[in-house]
């Protein structure tokens, strides 16, 4: 894995690796070369907007940034490019604000279970109080800021190679794959689950090879990375949202003067936007594509699933740790929680 990875890095300042963003450009050495990487496949929205982006940045800056991007993991997996950016060696790095609670605790509130009803709380809450909430956190307590518009992964479902998810009995010692959050690890033992913690690089041959019977992901990333290929049922549980802050080094950023800051600044943005409605649309048409590719369905009543968390004393504990304030901010978007 290291032996890969240094290889990797060498193969990309090299430029051997990168998208072909900065091509067009590649007579004029930039001023600013920026790497930005994911955990995401090539096929979802993510990083289709990001290649638009990084060639739109590229333009605009006519040349003298040449922003490259790095999908699929290709630089580390989570936790490794999470301390890449924390260290500069990243300069871009998009994470679900769960993982990044293992660095910054107060960024996991907007992953609080079953607490969004619908993607109008979920948008208004993270373009509102709650997001910059978060985003003060993150660039108080790191070396990383986050652009204002948080992209989206989506609603989380269950999947399994077992049986469906119908009540949460089902879930007492399931041998569930979760990422590498504090958060996770807290809601899938308060569902007597087995969580095991897996970076998403590695997920796809978990499931192949067993050692994880299960996992949970919105539809856009089971159907782009494949992994109805290696799990039989998507139970619909809804049982959280999950997005991706687009984090920065402030470090690295810091060395763009103010004109080529509102260029990376504006772009990241309107790409963000537009990968919502991506993953939006893509979603809506999945059930149908993933049954035909011989996935069984079923929906969950998730009030059961909340009990479950409530009597598990999950919400009370995590109310304690966020704190009176800012909890009052996320029930301001969904109504009273506990
Ligand atoms: O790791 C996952 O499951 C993923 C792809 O959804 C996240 O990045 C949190």
């Amino acid at each position: 894995m290291q032996i890969t990875r240094r290889t990797l890095l060498a193969g990309a300042s090299a430029g051997a690796l990168t998208l072909s963003t900065g091509q067009v450009l590649a007579q004029k050495a930039a001023e600013f070369t920026f790497k930005y990487g994911n955990n995401l496949p090539v096929a979802h929205p993510m990083n289709k907007r990001a290649a638009e982006m990084a060639a739109a940045i590229n333009a605009e800056s006519k040349g003298r940034i040449d922003f490259q991007v790095y999908p699929n993991n290709q630089l580390g997996n989570d936790t490794d490019m999470l301390s890449q950016v924390r260290s500069g060696a990243l300069d871009f790095f998009t994470l679900s604000p769960l993982i990044l609670g293992t660095l910054v605790p107060a960024a996991q509130i907007s992953g609080v279970g079953f607490a969004f009803k619908d993607y109008s709380q979920v948008w208004s809450a993270m373009d509102g109080e709650l997001g910059a909430h978060v985003r003060k956190q993150i660039a108080a307590s790191s070396t990383l800021f986050a652009f204002d518009k948080i992209w989206d992964n989506g609603y989380r479902q269950i999947t399994t190679s077992t049986k469906p998810i119908t009540n949460p009995d089902d879930l007492k010692g399931l041998k569930i794959r979760i990422p590498p959050s504090p958060f996770w690890v807290s809601m899938f033992k308060a569902f007597e689950a087995s969580p095991l913690t897996i970076n998403f690089a590695e997920v796809y041959s978990a499931l192949q090879t067993k050692v994880a019977d299960a996992q949970e992901n919105p539809l856009a990333i089971i159907a782009t990375a494949k992994l109805n290929e290696v799990q039989k049922y998507c139970s619909v549980t809804n049982h959280m949202w999950d997005g991706f802050w687009f984090l920065g080094n402030k470090k690295s950023f810091d060395r763009l003067p103010q004109d080529l800051k509102d260029i990376v600044t504006r772009n990241i943005n309107a790409a963000g936007m537009k990968e919502r409605d991506d993953v939006k649309a893509l979603t809506d048409g999945l059930v149908a594509e993933l049954k035909g590719k011989g996935m069984a369905f079923n929906n969950t009543d998730a009030e059961l699933f909340r009990n479950k968390l409530r009597a598990a004393g999950f919400y009370a504990e995590w109310h304690k740790k966020f704190g009176e304030e800012a909890w009052k901010v996320l029930e301001k978007y969904t109504g009273k929680l506990i």
